[in-house]
């Protein structure tokens, strides 16, 4: 009988099985020495929780809000590059646990499927990752896509100007198209549940891109296109003009310094996230959970904080709301579960997390995630 899955731990093992090497290491990697993407996970493991006894834990409640929106979790998927590579018509699967858990989904501008395949596939309305390209009418063509959606917010990434130097991408020579080495043909061919659900299902690739974008034609050009598009002039005049071109809800994605977080306010967003960008950008930075505290405070509650990094558990959720974080984006865990299992995955990660959250709220004698304040952190 096969081992039950328990933990995200889980998903990740079965994942790492499944989903071919260059395309694995691509979600599970950090930039050069990887130190702040460890740290994003384990900077969570000295926070301790107070223990609370004979408190009433009946009808308990993890019902919130993220960015205004109601959510069954303080949880949302984290828009990830390249998603649909991890399992066929992944950013669907992804899309479709989302809205049934009850939590947002946040299509990246990097996705496989596009903001359009999301659409149609879904009842209910969606966020929207942007990144800033030099191609300013390309931009203004994804957020008018977006709006044509009815996306739900825009979320804009402000730490990736350049990309972050990868060092497992080079090595497994992850690139558009991917190189194909001998080494690379092996292990294509020791994960056929993989190939095949790949061939079945998967005609999308860089949609948001391919065909939106002048002179893309084929994985070459889109690649060539993409490496020279991050724009490095990106300011925060820019955040204004995508603020006034999309109209609504906006989330600021990347921040990580008090002094940014000050900027994030008065640009009048809607909120940010305190992020690393999943240790994938700036090797070296802090954690999000250490950056956390410190950005709670300085803008208390003149904007809302969310945060990503490092979330491997509803404990970690816990922890991060506890800090000051209205709600948490996860990422990798997401891409575990959706690696291992499709759409069945992803339920499971979320099942998981939603489990972990409700009984170490109640082991921390409250009954309502609204509740959940610094009080419950050990103090040693
Ligand atoms: C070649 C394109 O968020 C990541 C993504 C986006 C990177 C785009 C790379 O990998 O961190």
């Amino acid at each position: 009988m096969a081992r039950p899955i328990t933990s995200i731990a889980d998903l990740r093992a079965i994942a790492k099985r499944r989903v071919p090497r260059m395309f694995y290491d691509y979600c599970d990697s950090g930039s050069w020495t990887e130190s702040t993407y460890r740290e994003n996970e384990s900077d969570f493991v000295p926070i301790k929780l107070r223990q609370r006894v004979a408190v009433d834990l009946r009808n308990r409640t993890l019902e919130t809000t993220m960015a205004g929106e109601n959510v069954s979790m303080p949880v949302a998927i984290a828009p990830t590059g390249l998603t649909g590579m991890q399992h066929a018509d992944g950013e669907i699967h992804g899309a479709r646990a989302a809205e049934k858990a009850g939590i947002p989904f946040t299509l990246s501008t990097m996705s496989i499927c596009s903001i359009e395949d999301i659409a149609e596939n879904t009842s209910k309305p969606f966020w929207f990752q942007l990144y800033v390209m030099r191609d300013r009418e390309f931009v203004s063509n994804l957020i008018r896509r977006a709006k044509a959606a009815k996306c739900s917010a825009l979320v804009l990434t402000l730490d990736l100007q350049i990309l972050g130097q990868r060092h497992k991408d080079i090595v497994n020579g992850l690139s558009t198209p991917p190189r194909m080495t001998v080494s690379n043909i092996i292990n294509l061919a020791t994960k056929p549940r993989w190939c095949l659900n790949m061939l079945r299902t998967n005609r999308r690739t860089f949609r948001n891109i391919a065909g939106h974008a002048k002179g893309v034609t084929d994985l070459r050009s889109l690649s060539s296109w993409t490496a020279e598009q991050f724009d490095p002039a990106l300011s925060w005049d820019d955040v204004k003009w995508i603020k006034d071109q999309w109209g609504g809800k906006l989330i600021l994605k990347g921040i990580l310094d008090a002094e940014d977080a000050e900027k994030a306010v008065a640009s009048g967003a809607d909120a940010l996230i305190v992020s690393n960008h999943g240790g994938r950008q700036l090797d070296g930075a802090i954690s999000s959970i250490s950056a956390l505290p410190g950005i709670v405070d300085a803008v208390g509650d003149r904007i809302e904080v969310l945060m990503d990094g490092g979330i491997r558990s509803g404990q970690d959720v816990l922890k991060a709301v506890a800090l000051g974080a209205k709600g948490v984006f996860i990422g990798r865990s997401f891409l575990y579960g959706l690696g291992a299992g499709g759409e069945a995955g992803v339920t499971a990660c979320l099942d998981i997390i939603r489990k972990e959250l409700d009984i170490t709220m109640a082991f921390c004698g409250l009954r309502d995630i609204k509740d959940v304040d610094s009080r419950i952190i050990a103090r040693r």
